[in-house]
């Protein structure tokens, strides 16, 4: 194989898309190792992520969220990898005719992640370095793949141990093996750093772990009475009235889930009318009396028949107590402000009505979620729990500060990518079996699912088959107002296919609307339906 150019050019072009693949592994290697040791927060991939999840338009928030619920975060992360890995095979083959354009793109892609990290909320100068200290491994290793891959073998040395011959001389014959072995020697030192990377992380967080370990739930000075015998139906497929918090939705803009020392955790409560600021540790939080009440929990952009709800027994101090404390009264009373913007240690801001924090309702700030500390995924130590509200403008986790403002003064997090002001929780009924497309014997079908509309109650759910009339479920045993409460209807299936369809009647006696609506700005609205097969007979 003499030198033909046509030939050689494409192990050439692979080797050096290569080089710029491995370049940016070593690069995100050590980045990861450094964002380790400052905070996981800073690690580019992180920044950046986050950095798209603040800029990505509501519209493709809730088509990703649609497409791959909660995995979206694991979708984005993949997606900026899969982004840089092409980048960096560019890289790489840019590098062969101009190798200081190569470097420059690793060095570039530094920058974007030094500056999306730096743009965090609670960034600190030391964010950067991650970002920086990956740009300038990725260069470093670009140029000593490249400068290796274009070293000529030394003329008439054929390559040790390989019986082919290759042109020798020509800027590309290099020494396969001598690249073969650097390749594998900067793989290697990144699964190295890698590794180190998880063992520091492990190691940085490991107070806030032991924190929660160390976290004994004070007992409630007013306990919530048991759940009434009744309440959970226990048909098969039916959503539990409890959610265990394993299986308790979550839904945030945490790219890593924030965790928090509850030992050196603040609460700060400042603003408009507070006549007396505070500050609190944990220890001075929980020294107030603690209330426990069980509260459905849904998110606005749960779609019609959707899995973000749940309901739990949570266990708090009452937020109007603490309030008043600080000097704080509702604008019926006189207060100067109507919003109250909790913020979160990541940086989130939620803006909830002051006036419905302080009517009576049992709005907490949680410490514990069924009986246990919240576990770091729902907000430990402390978050946020309001009857009636959706979460993003009432259920902040991490919870570090709470500002009274006015909503004519301020928009929070979500408010400033076209969801409302405020927005209370919609009445809502899912059907939870049979599951859409279900297969079905005919005879006794149990169709059931829950209905919720916090802080108004249930008074009655309603189901129909194929447009036909509504008929009464029955209902669950009632925990409140503030909880969903299940249903069941015993339905005498016939062959062919039909359509299930259910709607509620809250507690005002008011029927759930039959009108879509989407989730923007302030929830989605109609009947959920499922349709179904029922097997002929025989
Ligand atoms: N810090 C913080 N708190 C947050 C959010 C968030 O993104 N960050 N999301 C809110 C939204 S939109 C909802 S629906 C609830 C969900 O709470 P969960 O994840 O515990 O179910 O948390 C709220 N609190
Ligand atoms: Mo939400």
């Amino acid at each position: 194989m003499e030198a033909d150019p046509s030939r050689s050019a494409r192990p050439r072009r692979v080797t050096s898309a290569v080089s710029g693949i491995v370049a940016a592994v070593a690069g995100l290697a050590f980045a990861q190792l450094a964002a380790a040791a400052v905070r996981p927060e800073s690690s580019p991939v992180t920044a950046v992520g986050g950095t798209a999840v603040d800029l990505t338009p509501v519209a493709v928030r809730e088509w990703a969220i649609r497409l791959f619920g909660t995995a979206d975060k694991l979708v984005l992360t993949l997606g900026i990898v899969a982004v840089l890995v092409v980048v960096a095979a560019l890289a790489g083959l840019l590098s062969v005719r101009h190798l200081p354009a190569g470097i420059a793109v690793a060095g570039g892609f530094g920058l974007l992640g030094a500056a999306a990290a730096l743009s965090r909320p609670e960034a600190s100068w030391w964010d950067a370095l991650p970002s920086l200290l990956g740009g300038l491994t990725a260069a470093g290793v670009l140029w000593l793949l490249v400068t290796a891959a274009k070293r000529p073998r030394p003329a008439g040395a054929p390559p040790r141990g390989s019986p082919r011959t290759e042109s020798g001389g020509g800027s590309w014959a290099m020494d396969r093996r001598g690249f073969g072995r650097l390749v594998t020697g900067v793989l290697a030192a990144s699964v190295a750093a890698g590794f180190a990377g998880r063992r520091l992380g492990a190691h940085g967080s490991a107070g806030a772990t032991a924190s929660r370990a160390r976290f004994v739930l004070p007992r409630p000075a007013v306990p919530a009475p048991p759940v009434p015998a009744g309440a959970d139906l226990r048909v098969p497929g039916l959503a539990p009235f409890l959610t265990p918090d394993r299986d308790f939705y979550r839904v945030d803009t945490a790219l890593v889930i924030p965790r928090v020392d509850a030992d050196t955790w603040r609460l700060r409560i400042h603003g408009e009318g507070v006549t007396r600021p505070l500050t609190l540790d944990l220890r001075e939080l929980l020294s107030r009396p603690l209330v426990e009440h069980d509260i459905t929990l849904t998110c606005v952009s749960n779609e019609v028949g959707g899995p973000y709800a749940g309901n739990a027994r949570w266990l708090g101090v009452r937020l109007a107590d603490l309030l008043r404390e600080a000097g704080v009264r509702p604008p019926s009373r006189g207060g100067p402000a109507d919003q109250l913007v909790s913020r979160s240690v990541d940086g989130m801001t939620i803006g909830t009505p002051v006036e419905a924090v302080m009517d009576g309702r049992e709005a907490l700030l949680a410490v514990g979620m069924n009986g246990e500390p919240l576990p770091f995924a729902h907000g430990f130590p402390v978050r946020m729990v309001v009857p009636g509200l959706y979460g993003y403008v009432s259920a902040c986790k991490w919870l570090t500060e709470l500002r009274l403002t006015t909503f004519g003064a301020y928009d929070a997090y979500w408010v400033r990518r076209s969801w409302a002001q405020q927005a209370p929780v919609k009445t809502q009924s899912r059907i939870d079996t049979p599951r859409p497309y279900a297969d079905l014997a005919p005879g006794r079908v149990a169709v059931a699912g829950v209905a919720w509309a916090q802080h108004r109650g249930i008074e009655g759910v309603e189901v129909r088959v194929d447009g036909g009339p509504w008929q009464r479920a029955r209902l669950g045993a009632a925990d409140g107002v503030d909880t969903w409460r299940q249903w069941v209807w015993p339905w005498e299936a016939t062959p062919g296919r039909h359509r299930l369809e259910v709607r509620a009647i809250d507690g005002t006696g008011a029927v759930q609307t039959g009108l879509r609506a989407g989730t923007v700005p302030d929830g989605a609205t109609g009947w959920h339906s499922v349709e179904v097969q029922v097997k002929a007979l025989g």
